[in-house]
């Protein structure tokens, strides 16, 4: 889709940080680190929310979660737990249209947003 911020960072039109890649999936770094290593997963497809995903679909991109949370805790030792968030269309806080994960890290409290 040729609007989409979401499509164009998957495309490389737009810079982010990388944090895992595979055929199907892109996962990069939320620009707002509402803590540290705020993670979004997206699907590569173009699909704005959970509502267009099919079985198929939903092994593919939630089946990555584990493994892009335990590559976050290796990269960050002292996160001591995460929250997974997938807001879907506008009254549920969606606010970019293309679907997608966040991987919210938690440490202690004090060290939320350091
Ligand atoms: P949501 O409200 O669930 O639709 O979350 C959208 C998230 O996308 C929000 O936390 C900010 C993030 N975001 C929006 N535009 C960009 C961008 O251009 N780059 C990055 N890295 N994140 C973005």
């Amino acid at each position: 889709m040729t609007d989409c911020i979401f499509c164009k960072i998957i495309n490389k039109e737009i810079p982010s940080y990388p944090v895992y890649e595979d055929e199907e999936v892109y996962a990069f770094l939320d620009m707002t680190q509402t803590t540290k290593g705020h993670t979004l997963l997206v699907p590569k497809k173009h699909v704005t929310d959970i509502f267009e995903y099919d079985a198929q679909l939903a092994e593919t991109v939630f089946s990555r979660v584990p493994k892009i949370a335990k590559a976050m805790e290796k990269a960050f030792p002292e996160m001591a737990g995460l929250n997974v968030v997938n807001n879907n269309r506008e009254v549920a806080y969606q606010s970019v249209f293309h679907s997608h994960v966040h991987l919210l890290p938690r440490y202690s409290k004090q060290d939320d947003f350091k």
